[in-house]
């Protein structure tokens, strides 16, 4: 290859590149024009077999088309990747005008919605509202719940221990029952009480799980409290807060830290169940672990989930999709 091929070669090769309208073309000519198989490679090869003189004219000629084509390229390439992203971003880009249905400002999540009116309906009915702390101690969450140490019924309750302290002595709540004790140390009796509050376990997100989640917890301590106090509250709820078409039933069950113990399921209006939560009258233990003695009080407690609650009200039918955040979903409630 002589001088004047290299010129018509660089000057075909610069058209070929400003026609490349995509990385992958450029990529194919980068190939062709420095591969191994270019005219460029080619015509080094033949370098060995020129005079000294002619060879280093040819050399450096050679350098410099080599040179200017890598320039080239770089400038189409750099100017591709701009349109590219620039495409892409277009691609994705939201519109946000879908989201703005006359309304500018936003409004609280469904969640929270729920929690807001459980808290009003239960101050109406002449209750505190209490909280507790996410991060518990071992003893809060299970011992002065009357969970035995190492006992089975641990195990219903799939704990995320916290790296602190002895080995499983600090954990992520599971439940807002901790929040019991917590307010029978802290108060003297009667005590009409809610907790609502975000609990935390190792479940698999599902349908009607999710690992964090909330739940809504009601403690009544005076005397001479029966079980047909805690029916009574719930039916009382059940009806101020679902109104017509739902209704409940209680089932035995077991909790350690109640005794006798039922869960709460609710019926919806097309005539399938959800556990709502889990009841029962204060088990003697769990006043005396708080300080109070069982002769002098009784009570009962209650724990629903609340994310549940929220299905239930607003008929849906997957909890995860409470938290995809997806605004388009988030904005019927
Ligand atoms: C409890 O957590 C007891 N502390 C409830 C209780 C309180 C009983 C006071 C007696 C007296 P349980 O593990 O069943 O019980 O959970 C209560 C409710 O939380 C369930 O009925 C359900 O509505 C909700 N729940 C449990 N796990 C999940 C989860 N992974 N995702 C969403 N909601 C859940």
């Amino acid at each position: 290859m002589n001088e004047i091929d290299l010129d018509a070669h660089l000057a075909q090769a610069a058209t070929d590149i400003a026609a490349a309208t995509d990385l992958a073309a450029l990529k194919d000519l980068d190939g062709v024009l420095l591969g191994k198989k270019s005219a460029i490679t080619a015509a080094k090869r033949t370098l060995g077999g020129l005079e000294p003189d002619q060879r280093r004219a040819l050399g450096l000629r050679l350098n410099e088309v080599r040179d200017e084509l890598t320039g080239l390229l770089d400038e189409r390439r750099r100017h591709l990747e701009v349109g590219e992203r620039a495409a892409q971003l277009e691609n994705e880009r939201l519109d946000l005008t879908e989201l703005d249905h006359g309304r500018r400002l936003g409004h609280r999540h469904v969640i929270t919605q729920t929690w807001e009116r459980l808290e009003d309906l239960f101050v109406g009915m002449g209750y505190t509202v209490s909280e507790g702390p996410e991060i518990e101690d071992e003893w809060h969450n299970f011992g002065a719940l009357n969970f035995p140490p190492d006992h089975p019924a641990r195990d219903m309750y799939d704990t995320l221990y916290v790296n602190y302290g002895d080995p499983q002595s600090t954990l992520l709540r599971t439940h807002t029952s901790p929040v019991q004790v917590r307010v029978m140390e802290d108060q003297e009796p009667p005590i009409y009480s809610i907790m609502p509050g975000r609990v935390f376990r190792s479940d698999t997100a599902d349908a009607t799980h999710m690992p964090v989640f909330h739940q809504i917890e009601a403690l009544v301590i005076d005397r001479g409290i029966t079980f047909g106090d805690l029916a009574g509250t719930l039916e009382a709820f059940t009806t101020a807060y679902f109104g017509e078409g739902f209704t409940s039933r209680l089932r035995p069950s077991y909790f350690p830290f109640t005794e006798p113990s039922a869960e709460f399921d609710i019926r919806r209006p097309d005539g399938s169940w959800l556990e709502l939560g889990g009841c029962g009258m204060v088990h003697p233990n769990v006043l005396t672990a708080a300080g109070l003695d069982p002769e002098e009080w009784s009570g009962f407690a209650f724990g629903f989930g609340l994310d549940r609650l929220a299905l239930m009200r607003h008929d849906i039918d997957d909890l995860r999709e409470l938290f995809r955040n997806d605004h388009r979903f988030l904005s019927q409630f």
